[in-house]
């Protein structure tokens, strides 16, 4: 017997060790000396050697794991936004002061060297940040866990303004090396797509197979999910696609060169780029092919690489959950299906029987354009078997509806997972429902309109499926990288155990009471501000009056979330203020600012971007206004930014019209960070709300249930238009091309889409929302009361750190188990 080797031992933790590791990997690594360095040279070393650190700790993960067998999470996921790494790595392994203090000893610029990082940006918003957060936090709580995803060549769009106007640049975030990837083309695994099905004899019994067109090989790519230091480090594995060999050689073979080489190209453009879609999905079909891609390559590896040889897959169950973060995944479904039925001759009844307790589904929308559906020409073509896994399922389900509701013929059609128009197509959230374990919206009222609306028929027939989870964000992150002033006054107050224990930061309570407890804070946002002025002088050579509000508006842009409302107001004070029906010594000193991708074919969101971009120009030139109304719009709002701009905040714009934010994750990393918010009753703002109290929350507008009677009553916005004169004069202006040169036809859209339409009710809440900025004003000049309340809103926000997610998918729907390794 050969003896285990165990992994080389953790390096020693000292300056000098870390600094003879770092030159290592600069001369070896990079082949150049510290002279001769570039920054990225640099950072590429230092990166390296912080990988190096947690290397060990991840080998024993995967040797625990593998030992253990325990119960594991199978995260499956299209979009994971990171953000950079490296802070992220140096804080988990406590590495932060030893890297500092090595490389500053060599005459190097530590802060240039993170600011090297070019950040993973593998999402378009809140679903894969939540994703991002959501294995931090696994990693942190011990939990066996695996990520599953898409390792895209060129992740969401780079933002640039023309003229204000939004162009789109590709984001070629691997250029100058990943440092943090580890591809494992060894392991590579085939994925068929197209082609046949057909009947065969396997020992005399009749089964079904597929026979595909072509293959592709998806390559593996490890990436490291450190937890904090608790020395564990979680895998997060993204695939990537190439052309099999075989497809290559049979066209090489057929002397066709440039076939072969258009073949390769094809086959890896299924991983090339991210669909920038935020809720608004396009039945591409490369994009199903990504999905089927990913869904495909993970359940081979889970099922041939991370169970033992000859597990027994009746146990699959105990063995694992497959969540599905939102629909994009649930191809996976008849893939299982296929596998035990096709590949391993098992009966239907067997299969489905353990394939219903594997998966489980989390519903991230209400929005009706946002559920997916694909039609069944094209899943036919791209994945025959597939749908005629998926007919089955939908034979058997509605056989299950018919002997509940005999004669109801439209509930049958209603709840079909076949959807008959406009097109016969596939509801994939309905697939997800019928199979899932559990179904789970990501905030209460969320859950609850999913229940009584959205899945209300499913509701009916298995009440028990559906539960909640809230969503939360990682407090590593968002609060302890992101605001280091804050946390060190946290901690000086309280200890640091709120880093993995959230909870505790309702020990800042009585501090909110506490005058130099209130100084302090104050100084640590004033500092905070002072760190965003300098950030975006040297990003866009903008300036910002760090002694105004900074009142923020922060999420990609979408008509639901209602940035027109925000402009709306700031137009409406520009336009009182400089036709002289209000002075300027009332108004509070503010700085707006926004930041938000629109999809690149969302028109009317890019024209909301030119029009903010506009309004800016405006009002940031209008000699009245100086130092005490400004709009900033820094390009390609990411995960860097955010972390630099919300913990400057005072103030969290949450508008969206009741009942169609699901949740919201922004909200809460405000909340955390100290800003107040001004929001409408929807997704986690409610939960905020009743968690902070109404006397530190600027609550306004229609709640769901007064939406919904507006709307059925036949919303006419003309008669907002008319009854309100400063909401009359606003739009008037936009309308007379006060922001576009004269030009009327500029922004046309936008004045005739909420005169005529208006499907978020944004003129609507427009009083509403004026008369709420009216009590931050007052609010905001008692100094010692905002302060206050900022403490408490801090001081309660433990309930949305991300572990406790965690908690609630683990006591709800996954029914694993945290497992302890060595600290
Ligand atoms: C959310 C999406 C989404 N909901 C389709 N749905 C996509 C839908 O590429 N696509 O086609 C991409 C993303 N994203 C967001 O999820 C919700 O709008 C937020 O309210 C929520 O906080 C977040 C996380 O649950």
């Amino acid at each position: 017997m050969t003896q285990q080797t165990a992994p080389i031992a953790i390096r020693e933790r000292t300056v000098d060790a870390f600094t003879r590791e770092f030159l290592r990997e600069l001369n070896f690594g990079q082949g150049v000396d510290v002279e001769r360095s570039s920054v990225n040279d640099r950072y590429l070393a230092l990166a390296r050697t912080v990988r190096h650190y947690l290397m060990t700790r991840w080998i024993e993960t995967l040797r625990h794991q593998w030992e253990h067998q325990a119960k594991s999470v199978a995260y499956l996921s299209a979009e994971y936004l990171l953000g950079r790494q490296l802070d992220n790595a140096l804080l988990a392994s406590d590495l932060t002061d030893i890297a500092r203090t090595s490389v500053e000893s060599l005459g190097i610029d530590f802060d240039e060297l993170r600011d090297a990082e070019i950040e993973p940006g593998l999402g378009n918003g809140g679903l894969g940040r939540l994703a991002a957060c959501f294995v931090d936090s696994l990693a942190t709580m011990n939990i066996p866990a695996v990520g599953y995803g898409i390792r895209y060549e060129y992740g969401i769009f780079e933002q640039t303004f023309v003229d204000g106007w939004q162009v789109e640049k590709a984001d070629d975030w691997l250029r100058l090396g990943s440092p943090w990837e580890f591809p494992h083309p060894e392991a590579a695994v085939e994925v068929g797509f197209g082609g046949t099905t057909e009947d065969h004899e396997v020992d005399g019994e009749k089964r079904r197979r597929w026979v595909p067109a072509w293959n592709v090989l998806g390559v593996p790519y490890n990436y490291m999910v450190p937890g904090y230091e608790n020395g564990r480090v979680n895998t997060l594995r993204l695939w990537s696609a190439r052309a099999t060999h075989a497809f290559d050689l049979q066209i090489f073979n057929s002397g066709d060169y440039e076939e072969a080489v258009r073949a390769q190209t094809f086959a890896e453009n299924i991983s090339k780029v991210l669909y920038p879609e935020d809720s608004t999905p396009q039945g591409k079909e490369l994009r199903l092919q990504q999905q089927y891609f990913f869904v495909a390559c993970s359940l081979r590896d889970f099922l041939d690489r991370v169970l033992l040889r000859g597990f027994d897959l009746h146990n699959l169950p105990e063995r694992v959950t497959f969540q599905l973060n939102d629909t994009h995944p649930v191809i996976a479904v008849p893939e299982l299906m296929r596998i035990l039925v096709d590949e391993r001759g098992w009966k239907w009844d067997e299969a489905w029987a353990v394939t219903q307790r594997v998966f489980a589904y989390t519903c991230h929308t209400l929005l009706p354009e946002a559920l997916e559906v694909w039609s069944v020409e094209l899943l036919g073509r791209l994945l025959p078997r597939h749908l005629e896994i998926i007919y089955r399922i939908n034979e058997e389900f509605l056989e299950v509806v018919r002997t509940r509701w005999p004669d109801d013929e439209l509930r049958l059609r209603r709840m079909s997972i076949i959807a008959e128009h406009p097109e016969r197509a596939v509801r994939m959230a309905f697939l997800a429902t019928v199979a899932g374990v559990k179904v789970n919206g990501v905030a209460e009222l969320h859950s609850q309109l999913l229940r009584d609306k959205v899945l209300a028929d499913f509701a009916e027939l298995w009440p028990d499926k559906f539960t909640n989870v809230t969503n939360g964000i990682t407090p590593r992150r968002f609060l302890k990288l992101a605001n280091p002033g804050l946390s060190d006054l946290i901690t000086e107050a309280i200890g640091d155990g709120w880093v993995t224990d959230l909870d505790r930061l309702e020990g800042l309570l009585p501090l909110a009471d506490d005058a130099e407890f209130r100084r302090r804070f104050r100084e640590v946002k004033a500092a905070n501000k002072l760190r965003l002025v300098d950030m975006l002088a040297h990003r866009d050579g903008s300036t910002i009056d760090p002694d105004t509000m900074l009142d923020v508006m922060v999420k990609r842009l979408h008509e639901y979330k209602r940035q027109m409302l925000k402009l709306l107001h700031v137009i409406s004070l520009y336009e009182q203020v400089t036709r002289g029906r209000l002075d300027i010594a009332d108004v509070t000193p503010r700085t707006f600012a926004f930041g938000a991708k629109a999809a690149p074919g969302y028109r009317m969101a890019k024209q909301i971007i030119g029009l903010i971009n506009a309004v800016g120009r405006t009002i940031n030139d209008e000699p009245a206004l100086e130092g005490r109304l400004r709009i900033v719009f820094p390009a390609n709002y990411n995960v860097t930014l955010a972390e630099c701009l919300i913990p400057a905040a005072d103030l969290s714009e949450q508008i969206s019209l009741a009942g169609k934010e699901a949740s919201g994750t922004g909200n809460m990393k405000f909340m955390l960070n100290g800003a107040l918010t001004i929001g409408t009753d929807d997704g986690a703002n409610v939960e905020i709300r009743q968690l902070v109290g109404d006397d530190n929350f600027f609550l306004f507008g229609l709640d769901e249930p007064a939406v919904e009677k507006v709307v059925a009553a036949g919303y006419r916005p003309t008669s907002f238009y008319e009854s309100i004169p400063n909401l009359r004069h606003a739009l008037d202006l936009v309308a007379r091309g006060t922001f576009s040169g004269g030009d009327r036809s500029v922004f046309e859209p936008i004045v005739s889409n909420l005169l005529s339409e208006d499907r978020f009710l944004v003129l609507a809440d427009f009083q509403a929302y004026v008369d709420a900025q009216a009590r931050v004003d007052v609010a905001y000049a008692d100094t010692e009361g905002w302060t206050r309340s900022a403490v408490i809103n801090v001081a309660r926000a433990g309930f949305f750190s991300s572990d406790r997610s965690m908690r609630d998918y683990l006591d709800r729907i996954w029914h694993a188990r945290q497992v302890a390794t060595r600290p």
